[in-house]
């Protein structure tokens, strides 16, 4: 390197550490949020991976803050969590304690990204004058009939020892340690996030965010409209049932050959007859040791069984034996479902299994049928109907679902519904290292909220952090701490032990970052007012439906009531793609991760290379949305740009003697440089931008322009978004300026026009054709296209020489 990158770029983290980047004026009309899904501080420090989104997001927020906006560019620490928890277990080493050790380190390794992070504003969940805020949200919730106490099969964790939330069971697994997940009753703490679904569903179409997400949260949400109706069963006592069921096809009712009721369904005791009790039992038994995700989509196969009992269809008084099967699932519309083989796949498959009629309802020249006559398979599209009395001949899904549902309703056995996927969010965890649920029970009050004057409750230090295993958080052994006098009447009473999930503290820590320091409220409203919603969100996407679904529930109910005026956290979602990297254990390309042994480690990068370059490499690896590979080559690449740059543009020598000709042209070509460089950003493909700017290096040195000062500052300015310490360095040593002196240079439209000349192609100085150019384009890129021009002059003959005037014209002689 010809200049000192190490000493460089701490001379410039030294100034920037004493200058904040935020401390310069700013035009206070024009704010830009940028903000960076906070990290969970590991134990295993940062890698290139997280570089690759905290570097895009400073680019972004480095335009705004030179073009005079007011930046608010945060970082802080998503700190609770199991980790954190399971080290602790492990080395016996206090998660405060890890925790406060990891966070020095990341903090370390985030500096040298050389961000503009407004370190002042810093959050950190795990801090009591933080996560007391986190309760107080907790409490309006409750206080707003938002939170609720339940005794519930949740998905429970064998190993972790504790109750996930269904976001977080990933085909059947714990999404933390894979383990298969169980279903356990317990009680539990649950937000009635199913309020929202239809505003969440609507709010997505609001935002700008990738397809891809919006997508992911609305089948997570999972809408669907159709009709529940009633159908009339004896008990054996003699006694008659209605079962209602939801379906989404209430134009294939005439097809309905059998009904199934999940197994957990309580009418199935009250319908089995006796002589199948036996066996109903013991299928009910088996159904509870399987995942919902294994019921519905699994390899499992869908096993039924017939419980002796019988329904009656509403529409012609057919008689439909009543099935149980581990297919349906019990919370999920009514948890019982009409059976309609002809034209559900599951249906038909359970039909042939337990030779059941199927019933055929819909024409279509699509329905494939074997040389009995029989359909192949469920046949699921579009039609008109038949064999389906008053319904015949209307168009199925269409004229046919609405016109079932009239009747239904006219006949008074059945509305038109709505449902949704989405369920409750299951909000206790069993574990230690949460924040503590504010709430105490009391044997006479019953369920009392925590005065709001006494919090935060804090987590008490413990000795064993193990899970108890019984449901209980270890929190539970902590007599002093869980032993209190009732808010309400002074009498003995205990705290709730359970602690929040993870979700928790990042639901709501962007509303934090513009005043981390307030006392008495969690923000000031006309603050937040001001700052959100967040312009630029950046982030990973294994957050689609998790985090970025509970903020954006947590945002509409603190807006419902009453503490926010937007009910949207985050106008622009940028998912960044992964860095995977070829790992010698597996000869694969794959994701990093220290147990394959394939991580770029990001200091030994920035000790060789510095700063500057990493953060180049980085944006210039792919299309920053796409996962792309990590080749260690990479850099040496970035390296001489840089160097080619450097050595360029100090260089510069006297401009005496330029022509008007050649500052026009120079002039022209920074301005399309400025033009295409922004442009790109524009389209979030910083990677291209880093092309345009080699592209002018190359052509400025090859045509040896020499650049005004202004020039020279436009471009270390351009520069410094991308690479901060050498430009830096460059403003101070060619232009005397310090970054924040200058302003994010705009390009002039019309010098920055794509301006043509032709030029004359000749063959032994007879023009044979004519080339469009832009002024001052390099023989060695017009050759090649010029030959082909003329090539006919030039078949078979031998070109001795290649006759090039710049901008002029280009002759080959031949023999
Ligand atoms: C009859 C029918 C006929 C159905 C047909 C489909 C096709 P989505 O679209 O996902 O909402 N269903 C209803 N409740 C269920 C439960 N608790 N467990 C499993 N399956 C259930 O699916 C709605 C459809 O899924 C409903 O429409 C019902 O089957 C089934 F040709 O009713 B349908
Ligand atoms: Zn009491």
């Amino acid at each position: 390197m010809s200049y000192d990158v190490q000493a460089v770029e701490r001379k410039w983290q030294n100034y920037w550490e004493e200058q904040p980047f935020h401390t310069r004026p700013v035009d206070s009309g024009k704010k830009f949020y940028c903000l960076d899904m906070f990290p969970y501080p590991s134990g295993f420090g940062l890698h290139v991976g997280h570089w690759r989104g905290y570097v895009l997001s400073d680019v972004y927020a480095r335009i705004k803050w030179l073009e005079g906006y007011n930046v608010l560019h945060p970082m802080g620490w998503d700190a609770f969590g199991l980790p954190a928890e399971n080290d602790a277990i492990k080395k016996g080493i206090h998660p405060k304690t890890s925790t406060a050790y990891n966070i020095s380190t990341f903090k370390k390794q985030l500096q040298s990204i050389a961000a503009i992070y407004d370190w002042s504003k810093e959050v950190n969940t795990t801090d009591p004058d933080y996560y007391k805020w986190t309760q107080w949200i907790f409490l309006q919730m409750y206080k707003a009939g938002l939170a609720y106490q339940s005794q519930m099969p949740i998905n429970w964790c064998p190993s972790c020892k504790t109750g996930l939330a269904n976001e977080e069971v990933i085909n059947g697994r714990c999404e933390r340690c894979g383990s298969g997940v169980e279903q356990k009753n317990v009680k539990q703490w649950v937000l009635r996030i199913t309020h929202y679904a239809q505003r969440l569903l609507d709010g997505l179409d609001t935002l700008d965010w990738p397809e891809k997400v919006k997508l992911m949260q609305r089948n997570w949400i999972g809408r669907s409209e159709g009709l529940e109706l009633s159908f009339k069963s004896t008990m054996p006592t003699g006694d008659i049932v209605e079962i209602p069921v939801f379906t989404t096809r209430p134009d294939t009712i005439f097809g309905t050959t059998f009904l199934v009721l999940a197994p957990e369904h309580e009418l199935v005791d009250l319908l089995t007859m006796p002589e199948h009790a036996q066996a109903v039992k013991k299928y009910q038994e088996d159904a509870r040791f399987m995942t919902q995700l294994e019921r519905t989509v699994g390899e499992k196969e869908k096993t039924g069984l017939f419980i002796g009992s019988y329904a009656v269809n509403p529409y012609n008084n057919e008689k439909l034996s009543i099935y149980i099967a581990n297919f349906v699932l019990k919370d999920y519309g009514t948890g019982a479902v009409m059976g309609v083989p002809a034209h559900d796949e599951r249906d038909f498959v359970f039909a042939k299994k337990y030779d059941l009629p199927i019933k055929q309802v819909i024409e279509s020249p699509n329905i494939e049928f074997n040389k009995a006559g029989n359909m192949i398979k469920a046949y699921m599209g579009d039609g008109v109907l038949i064999h389906s009395d008053f319904l015949d001949g209307l168009e199925a899904k269409t004229l046919g679902v609405n016109a079932a549902i009239a009747y239904a309703q006219d006949h008074g056995f059945g509305e038109r519904r709505i449902t949704y996927k989405l369920r409750d969010w299951i909000f206790s965890r069993q574990r230690y290292w949460g924040e503590p649920i504010p709430i105490i029970h009391c044997p006479t009050c019953g369920v009392v909220s925590v005065p709001e004057d006494q919090l935060p409750v804090e987590l008490p230090d413990v000795e064993k952090y193990e899970p108890t295993g019984t449901g209980e958080s270890p929190l539970a052994a902590i007599e002093e701490w869980v032993n209190v006098a009732c808010p309400c009447c002074g009498e003995p009473a205990k705290r709730e032990t359970n602690t929040m999930p993870q979700w928790a503290g990042s639901c709501w820590y962007f509303l934090r970052y513009p005043d981390p320091k307030l006392e008495d409220k969690p923000w000031d409203k006309k603050d937040v007012d001001y700052w959100l919603p967040v312009d630029l969100y950046v982030g990973g996407v294994e957050h689609a439906i998790l985090h970025l679904l509970y903020s954006r529930f947590y945002i509409k109910v603190l807006h419902d009531l009453g503490h926010l005026s937007f009910d949207e956290p985050f106008t622009h979602l940028f998912n960044q793609g992964m860095v995977l990297k070829h790992s010698e254990k597996t000869g694969l390309v794959e994701k990093m991760s220290k147990s394959k042994g394939n991580v770029a480690n990001p200091d030994e990068i920035v000790q060789k290379y510095g700063s500057d370059v990493l953060r180049l490499y980085i944006l210039f690896m792919g299309p920053p949305e796409l996962d792309c590979e990590w080749q260690d080559t990479g850099l040496d690449g970035i390296k001489r740009f840089l160097n080619k740059l450097w050595n360029y543009l100090t260089a510069q020598g006297t401009m005496l003697g330029r022509s008007q000709q050649e500052e026009e042209q120079v002039t022209r070509r920074y301005h399309q440089f400025l033009k295409v460089f922004h442009n790109r950003f524009a389209h979030f493909k910083p990677n291209t931008a880093i092309s345009v700017f080699m592209e002018w290096l190359n052509d400025a040195i090859a045509q040896q322009m020499r650049l005004a000062p202004a020039t020279i500052e436009g471009i270390a300015v351009s520069l410094s978004v991308l690479a901060p310490h050498l430009a830096s360095e460059l403003l101070e040593k060619l232009v005397h300026k310090k970054l924040a002196d200058t302003s994010w240079p705009i390009y002039d439209p019309q010098l920055a026009e794509a301006q043509t000349i032709s030029i004359p192609v000749q063959v032994n100085g007879k023009v044979r054709a004519e080339l469009t150019i832009a002024p001052g384009t390099l023989q060695s890129v017009i050759e090649s296209t010029a030959q082909e021009l003329v090539g006919k002059w030039l078949d078979g003959k031998e070109i001795v020489k290649v006759i090039f005037v710049k901008d002029r014209l280009i002759n080959f002689v031949v023999k």
